[in-house]
């Protein structure tokens, strides 16, 4: 990779600040309505697997109970000045000890579907060897409590919360990791895969690589590109070395990856904002896809990343018949889209939300689902991830009006029923997040639930937004 690639990718959340603090707005993308219309009457296919979505670190709490082991997020969000007002999942949402009432709110919310993660620390709580069996017994009780309510479960195996011993020894730098991982996924489908028809493996490398080790404001904080996409490339391992470890229990569950994928549209009409927005796209989305579902990653990537990178290092013989082993499922995530200058800097074309880095483009879903279809399909797809935060509060009245959050789900929503109408196999759509929870390295400052939860009391109030979604669910659509 060139000094002047390995600055620019440094560089890029900078670029994407300043973009957005100065509204700066270079497109001539000729698309001007971000929605795409919406509304009418827009009916779902029938079975529609309506859902919503949470993480272990960022709901369960009960950090040291049972046996559990302490993760990179254990550390991270307790290391002064990582986190804002220096928040920690130590306790978040409680769902631990609040999983039985909180699966009664799933319910009288008429989910389908519950796409959640299981915390590798709680199993292994230093990320090998035998299985913490009180762990595994969380999960059951949770599990079974979802059947009892006819919600179907799906199970995230890997949210950010490596443990720590892991990191000790390397973290996802060290090639080893990806074995622990499949022998942690083999201990999860041997305690619960009677249970989970449907599992996801990794959620969002890119998060990890990007977050973690470009920019360090995620676990384990580090700045170092070269790192960052050895990192990518033995996530991907871990992933297909999972697919592989569910298949060889013969089990009939489906299984695939999550990954946060992102429009990449030139932010003009020149020749070199098209070609950086290509390896914009690259780095975004092709080098998971392409891996994961043709076999090979992106030449362009690892052109720009240079022969004698780590990744190129890396990657040994049969990594990538490992990686493309055959998945049942893609989960797409879905947040923002880019606009990509000609020198491969970004630029804010929409409002964001309270984060900063997203943009609301409700198109962006129509043209990400479609655009996998088209160069990777037919493959049936999930959305396991769309949403957005807001400074929600709690009126004297006991209610919360997150209007905004309603807007936002409904465009999103369309957008995907277009998609549908369009030959998109889109099976299910979960809203990120059921409950109010930590937010990383936000902490609790940007609420993203359907549900209100007052943290001093631990008290779930459902949002304005959470009985619209009732609403949408019961009648299969808009
Ligand atoms: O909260 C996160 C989640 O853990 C992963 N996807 C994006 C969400 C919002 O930032």
């Amino acid at each position: 990779m060139s000094m002047l690639t390995r600055r620019r990718l440094l560089s890029r959340a900078a670029l994407s600040a300043t973009a957005g603090a100065t509204g700066c707005d270079a497109g001539t993308d000729p698309d001007t309505d971000p929605t795409g219309g919406s509304g009418g009457n827009l009916r779902f296919p029938t079975g529609f697997g309506w859902g919503a979505a949470t993480s272990a670190y960022q709901i369960e709490g009960a950090a040291k109970e049972d046996g559990r082991g302490e993760s990179v997020w254990d550390t991270f969000s307790r290391t002064p000045g990582r986190t804002r007002n220096g928040d920690t999942g130590d306790v978040a949402a409680d769902h631990y000890h609040r999983y039985a009432d909180d699966l009664d709110l799933m319910r009288d919310l008429g989910l389908r579907s519950y796409r959640f993660s299981i915390s590798w620390p709680r199993i292994q709580p230093d990320g090998t060897g035998t299985p913490n069996q009180r762990g595994l017994d969380f999960y059951r009780r949770l599990v079974d409590g979802l059947h009892e309510r006819g919600i179907s479960p799906m199970a995230t195996l890997f949210h950010w919360d490596l443990p720590q011993t892991l990191q000790d020894a390397g973290g996802w730098e060290n090639r080893d990791t990806a074995y622990r991982f499949a022998e942690y996924a083999e201990a999860v489908f041997h305690g619960l895969g009677d249970r989970i028809p449907a599992w996801l493996t990794i959620n969002e490398p890119k998060t990890v690589v990007q977050n973690g080790y470009l920019y360090g404001h995620h676990a384990p904080g580090f700045q170092d590109p070269q790192a960052a996409y050895l990192v990518a490339h033995h996530l991907q391992l871990a992933h297909g070395l999972a697919v592989r470890a569910l298949r060889a229990t013969g089990s009939a569950a489906r299984i695939g990856p999550a990954l946060n994928l992102h429009p990449c549209y030139p932010a003009d009409d020149s020749a070199e904002a098209a070609r950086a927005s290509r390896l914009y796209d690259g780095y975004e989305n092709r080098l998971y896809l392409d891996s994961i579902l043709k076999g090979s990653y992106p030449a362009d990537v690892l052109a720009d990343l240079g022969a004698d990178s780590r990744i190129a290092r890396g990657i040994v013989d049969g990594d990538l018949e490992i990686i493309s082993s055959p998945v049942d499922l893609l989960a797409v995530q879905y947040y923002t889209p880019y606009y990509v200058t000609p020198t491969g800097g970004t630029v804010t074309r929409w409002p964001t939300s309270q984060a900063d880095w997203q943009q609301i483009y409700p198109n962006g879903m129509y043209d990400i689902l479609t655009r996998v279809t088209r160069d990777y399909g037919p493959l049936p797809l999930t959305v396991t991830e769309n949403g957005l935060p807001q400074a929600d509060t709690l009126s004297a009245d006991g209610t919360v009006d997150d209007t905004g959050r309603i807007d936002f789900l409904r465009e999103h929503m369309a957008a995907a029923h277009r998609a549908v109408s369009d030959g998109v196999p889109l099976e299910s759509y979960h809203v990120w997040s059921l409950l109010d929870n930590f937010e990383w390295a936000e902490g609790y400052d940007q609420r993203w639930g359907l549900v209100y939860v007052d943290y001093p009391t631990q008290r779930r109030v459902l949002k304005r937004s959470a009985h619209w979604y009732r609403e949408v669910i019961r009648a299969n659509g808009l």
